[in-house]
């Protein structure tokens, strides 16, 4: 069956630049052949529509992603690998279509199936391979880089079970599988051919080759084979289609020869599980203690692959020249879960390539740069030496080699004082010595960045101020940012077509021509029109929460939304206060100033985060005693929403009106979803945290609810905090903690929030809740003023749009290109 496929765009043209894609008329074709051949299935289920078009528009971007692949092996573009444990990817039906520009044709296309797109949509599992923030970082910067057209792939883990599904029973969290690949990955291509091993274990011992020279080599090791599976990133219409390689483990062929002729065939086979449990199951801790062996296999087997793969590639066209590597690719670590990469990379060039140290530390020390995703110490990683020196010998001893090295240039920096060395050595010595991944990172890279401006200035102040003194040039700044593909005109179709219709399509290449809505903001036209898509957007939150919560949002009311992980630090506790006090106020009668109001709170908490779970059953009996009370719905509803993921703040943030980004100054590096919410019209209530910050910059102070200490206050206060002072000054405190003490929200399980209350109470409180409390209800007193004010409210709402435009994560990866990429 002749199709014709989008023609791939690129430099066979005459201008060398992409051109925009074909119409696609193949699609009906392609569908009905995939559901004929490949599916085998006349009558269809939504889910084998689903496949069937997704099979099809892959199909119509192999020759794309093709022609890329071989430009870019010619090209003279430095690649960029971007190595990280996490991706968090979400559904990628709709963005594909977006980004080919055929979402009419394959509406076309299923016409005769009487099933919407949308139908077809929600049957995408989402790739959740990842926690949060850092994950779906990684995913925007995919599709910003294909989107500008610069050479970047995406290094990950191929996950058999992404992040876990939460349940929530009898108000408590409880985790399932989320078998992701269950009816198969439409969009994978699985490349045998192109796997690679990773050893493990061994010993290393030292020889002599014919030249005299000693080296060392690494022996009697257990190889875990990598199996690259490939997903396409197609660029927003450029003709671009870059790779996102996930690695599978998979045992290999060699079986334990002694077993074998003992006759324990099935045992032999059997333990060839263990390999392949490496890439099982993403590790579900978000920013808190990981450590397990498993993991660092997971980091050790992502970072070796990764490499080999690059410099297979390298060899493919430079032969074993290895002085340019540097020059032509970058390798960008997503916080320091694959930095073994450092020691891997020097190991694959001394005794794979055979290269002197001092070249390959120039070659690796030209090639990484490392960015910091978090101050907080829990989430820094260190590594056992034993453990290390059992799973990895080579490459400890190779970080003790660069360790050496490193604190003698430190030694020159510092001469004599011993105790900055102890301070500064990538080992932590101590009972059970560590290596410091943060530091091995630092040490290694030309370039180290923080994810915002406070948390740069923080990692420049305090973490790394003794690296920042030795090499102040590495240290920069590159605020976060997200994908207005996806969380703007695919998430929001509705006010992307109101832009369109008052600016134009140009923003949709450029966000910060968002900035020209500005002018509309006394036209009451598109002021009413504004409301009226926020409207029907609400629409569509509500029907979520009833469907997933069994709570009616009603579109009239305040939609107040906090959806992240569930993390003290992040305060989902102060936005539950509150709502207690809300509640109390209601009940009580005094309902002077308040708007009605619907608070949604949606986030996972890591299975042995204890705190965090009893937060989400707090949440969950407030909620009940809220919404069974008819005296208190007309005021105030509230939900928690279980099981939040993409797919989930697909629909949130453009159903939003106020945005809680509330966590303790200084703690959250960034927040990428205070992003998403602003771009979508919603107002901040935020603290000075993180991009909280860059964003009242932008949008101005009168269009965002500011409150609380900032980081230096939060730090000076530290060791002088007493909460009682705050709550004895506080009436309303003082009633909602009252209130959970007297049980009347754990009539059932008497006592169950004693630890919260504890905590609130305790001077040891480094959230610091009690000292934010009066003026976080300020705050949302004006908001709640703000909100009765329609006409005042929308004008604020256009404005955050307006001023959304800095955080595109193409403005992110611009900076990422001009500041770190190029150059070299
Ligand atoms: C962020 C993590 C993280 N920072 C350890 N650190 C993990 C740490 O599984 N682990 O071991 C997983 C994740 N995640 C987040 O990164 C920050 O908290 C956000 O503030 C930031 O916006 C995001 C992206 O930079």
């Amino acid at each position: 069956m002749a199709t014709k496929r989008l023609k791939a765009a690129g430099p066979e043209t005459d201008t060398g630049r992409p051109q925009p894609c074909e119409p696609c008329d193949a699609l009906p074709a392609c569908l009905e052949r995939q559901l004929r051949y490949n599916l085998c299935r006349e009558e269809s289920r939504h889910q084998d529509l689903f496949h069937a078009l997704a099979h099809g528009v892959k199909e119509q971007l192999l020759d794309s992603w093709r022609e890329t692949r071989k430009r870019d092996a010619a090209g003279q573009q430095r690649q960029v690998a971007y190595l990280s444990l996490e991706f968090l990817m979400g559904r990628t039906l709709g963005n594909a279509l977006l980004s080919l520009g055929i979402s009419d044709d394959a509406r076309k296309a299923l016409l005769p199936y009487s099933v919407t797109l949308e139908d077809l949509e929600s049957e995408e599992h989402d790739a959740g391979l990842g926690n949060g923030g850092l994950g779906r970082l990684a995913a925007c910067f995919l599709d910003s880089c294909a989107s500008m057209d610069i050479a970047a792939t995406g290094y990950g883990i191929r996950y058999e079970y992404g992040m876990f599904a939460q349940k929530i029973v009898d108000g408590y969290q409880i985790e399932r599988p989320d078998r992701w690949l269950k009816e198969g990955n439409p969009w994978e291509v699985r490349l045998h051919g192109q796997a690679v091993m990773v050893p493990f274990f061994g010993h290393t011992q030292s020889y002599v080759d014919r030249d005299g020279r000693r080296h060392m080599q690494w022996v009697g090791t257990q190889d875990v084979v990598a199996v690259p599976h490939d997903m396409p990133v197609p660029g927003y219409r450029n003709g671009r289609i870059n790779t996102l390689r996930l690695w599978k483990a998979e045992a290999t062929d060699d079986f334990d020869l002694e077993e074998f002729n003992q006759g324990d065939y099935a045992e032999a086979v059997a333990r060839k599980n263990l390999a392949e449990q490496i890439t099982m199951v993403l590790y579900p801790n978000d920013a808190s203690e990981n450590g397990k062996e498993l993991r660092l296999r997971q980091q050790y087997f992502l970072s070796s692959a990764s490499l080999q793969d690059l410099l297979r590639r390298h060899c493919a066209r430079f032969g074993d020249n290895f002085a340019d590597f540097h020059r032509h690719n970058v390798i960008q670590l997503n916080d320091t879960h694959p930095a073994i990469a450092v020691p891997e990379l020097m190991r694959l060039l001394l005794d794979v390539y055979c290269l002197e140290w001092d070249e390959a530390w120039h070659i690796t020390s030209h090639t990484m740069a490392y960015t910091n995703h978090t101050l907080l110490p829990e989430a820094l990683e260190c590594w056992s030496v034993r453990m290390l020196g059992h799973m990895l010998p080579r490459v400890l001893e190779i970080i003790y080699e660069i360790n050496a090295r490193y604190l003698d240039e430190a030694a020159h920096h510092w001469p004599g004082d011993g105790e900055m060395l102890a301070r500064m050595s990538i080992i932590e010595e101590g009972a059970e010595p560590r290596v410091r991944m943060a530091y091995l990172a630092i040490v290694a890279s030309f370039s180290v960045n923080g994810v915002a401006a406070l948390h740069t200035e923080l990692l420049r102040r305090g973490l790394f101020k003794d690296f920042h003194a030795l090499w102040p040039h590495k240290f920069n700044n590159k605020t976060n940012g997200v994908t207005p593909r996806r969380w703007l005109m695919n998430a929001n179709p509705r006010l992307s077509a109101l832009i369109d219709r008052r600016l134009g399509s140009a923003w949709r290449e450029d966000l910060s021509r968002l900035e020209s809505l500005n002018a509309f903001t006394s036209d009451s036209d598109f002021i009413h029109a504004w409301r009226e898509v926020k409207s029907v957007n609400k629409e569509a939150l509500a029907a979520l929460v009833e469907r997933e919560c069994h709570v009616q949002f009603d579109t009239a009311m305040m939609f107040d939304v906090q959806v992240k992980r569930i993390h003290e630090y992040k305060r989902q506790l102060l936005n539950i206060l509150h709502v207690i006090h809300l509640y109390q106020r209601i009940l009580s009668g005094d309902t002077h100033g308040m708007v009605p109001r619907c608070v949604l709170i949606g986030g996972k908490a890591a299975p042995g985060y204890a705190m965090a779970k009893l937060i989400i059953k707090l949440a969950g009996n407030v909620a009940h005693m809220v919404n069974s009370d008819p005296h208190v719905t007309p005021w105030l509803r509230f939900a928690f929403l279980p099981n939040y993921n993409v797919s989930a703040m697909e629909v949130i943030a453009p159903g939003t009106d106020l945005s809680e980004q509330i966590s303790t100054a200084g703690k959250e590096a960034s927040g990428t979803g205070n992003m998403k919410f602003m771009m979508n019209g919603a107002l901040t209530i935020g603290t000075l945290d993180g991009a909280n910050i860059e964003i009242l910059e932008a949008v101005g102070p009168d269009n965002f609810f500011l409150f609380g200490l900032n980081a230096d206050e939060v730090a000076a206060l530290k060791p002088h905090y007493r909460p009682d002072e705050y709550i004895r000054h506080s009436v309303a405190l003082e009633g909602v903690i009252e209130l959970i003490r007297s049980g009347h929200f754990s009539l059932q399980e008497p006592g169950i929030f004693d630890p919260i209350v504890s905590a609130i109470e305790s001077p040891w409180d480094q959230w610091m809740t009690a000292a934010d409390f009066e003026s976080y209800l300020s705050a949302q007193h004006q908001a709640a003023a703000l909100y009765a004010n329609k006409d005042a409210w929308t004008l604020c709402s256009i404005r955050n749009t307006a001023a959304s435009g800095r955080f595109s994560s193409d403005a992110t990866i611009a900076r990422y290109r001009d500041e770190i990429w190029t150059g070299a």
